[in-house]
C-alpha cells in the first residue's frame, strides 16, 4: 500500500507527531488492520534494530522509534478492542525483571482484549516476587511472559521454577515470547506454550482455556 511507505519512514526516523496523518488516512482507506500492522509498522521496527545493530543509529533515536511506534498503535487500539463484552479467560502479562522493551507486549495485550480475554498488565521490568504474588493473589488462567533480551531470557525460567516452588504451578498456563524467544527454549523451561506473534499468542490461549 501507498501509504505504508510513509508511515514506515515517520516510525524509522522517529517522528511521533508526523505517525497520525498517514495512519488515519490507511485506516479510512480500510487498509487491513493486520497489515497495517505487521507490513508497516513491525517491519520499521525491524529496520530500526538493523540501524541499531549496524550502529547507524543508537539508544536516543530507537527511543524516539519506539515513540512513534506508540503513538501510532494508540491510534489503532480502539479499533482492535471494540465492543467485546464477554470474557473469554484472564491473562496476566508482563515483561520480565532487566528488560524495558514493552511495544510487543503491548501488540499482544491489545489482541487478547479484542478477542475477548481479560487482561492484568503488570508492565515491565517485573520481578519474579512481585508475579508470583500476583498469580498467588489473583488466580489467572494464564501468565504470558515477554522478553526482547537475551539476557532477561533466563528469567523467564526462574519465574517457572519460583511457581513450582511455591505450588502455584499447576494452576495456572505460562505461555512465552519476544523476539529472541523460540519454540526450542519455551519447551527447555517448561513452558505450556510459545508465541512468535501477537495473533499466535491469541490462538494459543484460546486452545489453553478450552
Ligand atoms: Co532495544 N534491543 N535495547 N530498545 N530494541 C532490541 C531488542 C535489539 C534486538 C536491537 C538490536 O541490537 N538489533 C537488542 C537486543 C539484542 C539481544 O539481546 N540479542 C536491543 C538492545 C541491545 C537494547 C539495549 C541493551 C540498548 C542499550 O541500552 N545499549 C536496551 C535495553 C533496555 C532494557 O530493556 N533493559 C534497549 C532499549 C530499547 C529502547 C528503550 C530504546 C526501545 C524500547 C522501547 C519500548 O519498548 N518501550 C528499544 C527498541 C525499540 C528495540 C527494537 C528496535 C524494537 C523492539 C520492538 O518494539 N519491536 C529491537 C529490535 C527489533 O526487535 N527488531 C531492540 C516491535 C515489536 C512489535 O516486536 O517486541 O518482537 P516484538 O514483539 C512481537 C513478538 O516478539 C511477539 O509478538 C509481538 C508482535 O508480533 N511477542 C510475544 C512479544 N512478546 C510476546 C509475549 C507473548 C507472545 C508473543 O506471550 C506472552
Amino acid at each position: 500500500h501507498e501509504l505504508f511507505q510513509e508511515i514506515r519512514s515517520v516510525i524509522i526516523s522517529g517522528r511521533p507527531k508526523e505517525v497520525e496523518a498517514p495512519i488515519q488516512r490507511a485506516i479510512e482507506a480500510g487498509v487491513p488492520l493486520d497489515r497495517l500492522i505487521h507490513e508497516a509498522m513491525i517491519d520499521a521496527m525491524d529496520e530500526v534494530g538493523r540501524r541499531f545493530t549496524a550502529q547507524e543509529i543508537f539508544v536516543p533515536e530507537m527511543l524516539a522509534s519506539a515513540m512513534a511506534m506508540k503513538k501510532g498503535l494508540s491510534l489503532i487500539k480502539p479499533l482492535l478492542t471494540a465492543s467485546q463484552n464477554v470474557s473469554r479467560g484472564t491473562v496476566l502479562i508482563c515483561t520480565v525483571k532487566g528488560d524495558i522493551h514493552d511495544i510487543g507486549k503491548n501488540l499482544v495485550v491489545m489482541m487478547l482484549e479484542g478477542a475477548g480475554f481479560q487482561v492484568m498488565d503488570l508492565g515491565v521490568d517485573v520481578t519474579v516476587e512481585a508475579l508470583v504474588e500476583k498469580v498467588r493473589e489473583s488466580r489467572p488462567q494464564i501468565l504470558g511472559l515477554s522478553a526482547l533480551l537475551t539476557t532477561t531470557m533466563p528469567e523467564m525460567k526462574r519465574v517457572i521454577e519460583t511457581l513450582e516452588a511455591e505450588g502455584l504451578r499447576d494452576q495456572v498456563k505460562v505461555i512465552v515470547g519476544g523476539a529472541p524467544v523460540d519454540e526450542a527454549f519455551a519447551l527447555r523451561i517448561g513452558a505450556d506454550g510459545y508465541g512468535a506473534d501477537a495473533a499466535q499468542a491469541v490462538a494459543l490461549c484460546k486452545k489453553l482455556v478450552e
